[in-house]
C-alpha cells in the first residue's frame, strides 16, 4: 500500500511546487524523511543537465544565472535554480537580492527558484545540494542551475556533483586569479569573465589563458573562456551554446561516464563518512564525553589515537 512518502514522491514527480519545496526543506535539514524521499525519486532521475555556477562573492553569479535561465527558457527548456548560500543563512542580503532580481522568472511556470542555506548540519552544503538536484531532476526540470559562493572547498564539492561547472571571474581581482589557482581553477569546464563592461576584463582572459596553457586538462579539451556582462545579458547566449557543446561532447564519450562514476564514488564515500560518523556519535558519544576525553589529552594521560580507537572499537 502506498504510504505518505509515496504520495509525496508522486507529487514531486508531477512537479507540484509545494511538494517540491517541502522536499527541498527536508533534504536541506538532513531529515530522515528527506532521505526516504530521495530513495523513491532516484530511479526517475538522471535526465537533467546540472550546471554549477561558482565564483567569488559578488562576482555576478545570480545575475548571470538569471540571464542563462532566460536563454534556456527561450530555447524551450525548463529550468530549476538553486542558490546555495553557505555564509549567510536566512537573513542574507544576497538571498533577498536574488529574490527581487529573479522575480520576473518567478512568474514563469517553467522555472523554479529556491535559495538554500545549510544551517550548519553535518555533511552540509554539498550533500544537500546533491539531493536538491535530484529533486529538481525528478520534478522534470531539464536544466538545473546551482549557484554557490565561496573560493575553495565548496566549489570543489559542487564541481563533483555538477555535469558542468562554470567559474566566474571578474576584472580587478588582482592577485585573486593567482589564489584561485590552488585547487579551484581545475574544476572549471568553462571560464566566464563577468563584468566585462569594466576595465581589465581582457587582462583576466589573458591570465586565465596563460594559466590554462601550462596546465592542460587530462581530457585534452580546450577550456573555453567567455566574457559576459550579466547585467545586460551580453554573452549569456554564448554561455548557453558552450554549455550545450560541452554537454554533447561530455555525454557522448566515455569521459562523461568516467566523470559520473567518479562523482558517484565521491558521493558514496561522503555519505558513508556522514552516516558512520552519525552512528558513532549517536551510539558511543554520551553528552560531555568529548570534554571528558579532552581532559585526558590535556593532562597527557592518554594520547588522541588511543581515545579514537577506544571510541570506535571499545565496549559500549
Ligand atoms: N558592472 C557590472 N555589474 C554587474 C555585472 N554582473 C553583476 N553585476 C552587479 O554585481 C553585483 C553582484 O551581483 P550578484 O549577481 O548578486 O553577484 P553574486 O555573485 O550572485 O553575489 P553573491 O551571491 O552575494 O556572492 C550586483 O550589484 C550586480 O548588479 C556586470 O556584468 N557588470
Ligand atoms: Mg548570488
Amino acid at each position: 500500500m502506498p504510504d505518505a512518502l509515496d504520495s509525496w514522491a508522486a507529487k514531486v514527480l508531477a512537479g507540484d511546487r509545494l511538494a517540491m519545496s517541502r522536499a527541498i526543506s527536508a533534504v536541506e535539514d538532513r531529515e530522515p524523511e528527506g532521505r526516504e524521499l530521495v530513495k523513491r525519486l532516484f530511479p526517475k532521475t538522471g535526465r537533467a543537465f546540472v550546471v554549477g555556477v561558482t565564483g567569488a562573492p559578488g562576482a555576478g553569479k545570480s545575475t548571470l544565472v538569471e540571464k542563462l535561465a532566460k536563454e534556456y527558457r527561450a530555447a524551450g527548456r525548463t529550468v530549476g535554480i538553486c542558490a546555495v548560500d553557505p555564509t549567510s543563512p536566512f537573513t542574507g542580503g544576497a538571498v533577498l537580492g536574488d529574490r527581487i532580481r529573479m522575480q520576473q522568472l518567478a512568474t514563469d511556470d517553467g522555472v523554479y527558484i529556491r535559495s538554500m542555506a545549510t544551517r550548519g548540519h553535518l555533511g552540509g552544503l554539498a550533500a544537500a545540494a546533491h539531493d536538491v538536484a535530484t529533486i529538481l531532476d525528478a520534478a522534470g526540470f531539464e536544466i538545473v542551475l546551482l549557484e554557490t559562493v565561496g573560493v575553495g572547498q565548496d566549489e570543489v564539492e559542487i564541481a563533483r556533483l555538477a555535469d558542468a561547472t562554470v567559474l566566474l571571474l571578474v576584472p580587478g581581482m588582482g592577485d585573486d586569479v593567482q589564489t584561485f589557482k590552488a585547487g579551484v581553477m581545475e574544476i572549471a569546464d568553462i571560464f566566464v569573465v563577468n563584468k566585462a563592461d569594466r576595465p581589465g576584463a581582457d587582462r583576466v582572459v589573458q591570465e586565465v589563458a596563460a594559466m590554462l596553457s601550462i596546465s592542460a586538462r587530462p581530457d585534452g579539451r580546450q577550456t573555453p573562456i567567455l566574457k559576459t556582462v550579466a547585467t545586460t545579458g551580453e554573452g549569456a547566449a554564448a554561455l548557453r551554446d558552450e554549455l550545450e557543446k560541452f554537454r554533447a561532447s561530455a555525454a557522448a564519450g566515455p569521459l562523461g561516464l568516467g566523470r559520473k562514476r567518479e562523482q558517484w564514488r565521491a558521493r558514496l564515500i561522503e555519505l558513508l563518512r556522514e552516516r558512520l560518523f552519525e552512528k558513532v556519535v549517536g551510539e558511543r558519544l554520551r553528552d560531555g564525553e568529548i570534554d571528558a576525553r579532552l581532559e585526558d589529552i590535556l593532562a597527557h594521560r592518554t594520547d588522541p589515537y588511543t581515545i579514537v580507537e577506544a571510541l570506535i572499537d571499545g565496549p559500549l
